[in-house]
């Protein structure tokens, strides 16, 4: 049972915290919130109301779009574009930045997010989310630029994402913690349910998509080969594999039970000078911070993800994240196969 603190309250009591705070930042969150209740009900209600299947467009990332790829957009930026907290924002699905229209007041924060993450999975009705990040605007909020956005994943402000899977809920960091929030339907509200999320150091339960092993480096393929070894291997113990292809719900397991998710770098992606598959902006870096927030580990398999300098709004990096003795070893087999390799 919960004790009934719902979101907004949460988020004031949080603001509360903060020298100096204004209230700007917990309108913004309150906003975001309105556009995750919005899309759940969308989802929710799914082909009775016809927004299933493809739009027949494209994204930027070249990904066929679905109907709700682009109706869940245009939610986030009608919900965030008018109370004046944001000078700007970025979506998975726009190529350009959206700048705050003239006839809104613009405000010091800037707003990433991917609005239905895992899309293809809405037509079989698996586990769908939202991803969102905040950033302060640097210098002019008059008309910021591309650059503005730049900005390395230690920068966040805050960072979350909503799941609409068998509970619509959210989980949330402001810096301090992780917080989860179940969607009460009969209220309309998210109730405090999942206080102080923390991920358990050690997992015997690694995510992958193993369809693409072949491509894999040398460090992942020996990680995963260990893992398929189970006791009988150098592991000592049997392991589980998932797979969901929604992020939102990979990550929401590893937060809930432990865990260990990976989206490596692999041939493929090097033929066609791609760097990962996920996006740094609006995947792996809020994804990241909640991540570290609730005690585990998020890198690219070299470096730590939040340290990353973006170079382009729509950069891809590798992904290994989860439960940190996992990640760490992950991470030491890249660096073992990067020194055999430069020797
Ligand atoms: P694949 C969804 O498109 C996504 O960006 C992540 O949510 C998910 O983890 C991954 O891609 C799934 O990729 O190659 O298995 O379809």
């Amino acid at each position: 049972m919960h004790n009934g603190t719902t979101i907004t309250q949460f988020i004031i009591e949080e603001q509360r915290k903060i020298e100096g705070a204004t209230g700007d930042f917990t309108s913004l969150l309150n906003d975001i919130v309105t556009a995750c209740k919005v899309i759940s009900n969308m989802v929710n209600k799914g082909e009775l109301i016809g927004v299933l299947g493809s739009a027949g467009s494209e994204n930027v990332q070249g990904e066929t779009q679905k109907k709700l790829d682009i109706l869940t957009n245009e939610v986030f930026l009608r919900s965030n574009e008018w109370a004046g907290h944001l000078s700007a924002m970025a979506s998975e699905e726009m190529e350009e930045i959206y700048g705050i229209p003239s006839q809104y007041p613009r405000g010091k924060y800037l707003l990433t997010f991917d609005p239905l993450d895992g899309s293809s999975n809405t037509d079989v009705n698996v586990s769908v989310g939202t991803i969102f990040s905040i950033l302060r605007c640097p210098g002019e909020r008059v008309c910021p630029n591309r650059d503005a956005f730049l900005q390395p994943g230690t920068q966040q402000v805050a960072a979350g994402y909503a799941l609409y899977g068998p509970s619509t809920m959210m989980v949330l960091t402001t810096g301090n913690g992780v917080n989860g929030f179940t969607l009460d339907q009969d209220i309309g509200e998210f109730i405090l349910t999942h206080s102080s999320m923390t991920i358990p150091e050690d997992t015997r339960e690694f995510a992958i998509n193993c369809s693409n092993m072949r491509f894999w480096e040398p460090p992942v393929k020996r990680y995963v080969d260990e893992c398929l070894a189970g006791a009988e291997g150098p592991r000592g113990e049997d392991f589980n594999m998932r797979w969901i292809a929604s992020m939102v719900a990979e990550v929401h397991r590893i937060l809930t039970r432990g865990g260990i998710f990976m989206y490596p770098l692999d041939a493929k992606m090097k033929a066609r000078g791609a760097e990962g598959k996920l996006r740094l902006m609006y995947e792996a870096n809020p994804m990241g911070f909640i991540i570290e927030q609730a005690g585990g580990v998020a890198s690219t398999g070299r470096e730590r993800i939040l340290a990353v300098k973006p170079r382009d709004l729509h950069q891809r990096v590798p992904v290994i994240l989860g439960s940190r003795n996992e990640v760490e070893r992950v991470v030491a087999y890249h660096a073992e196969a990067d020194s055999e390799a430069a020797a």
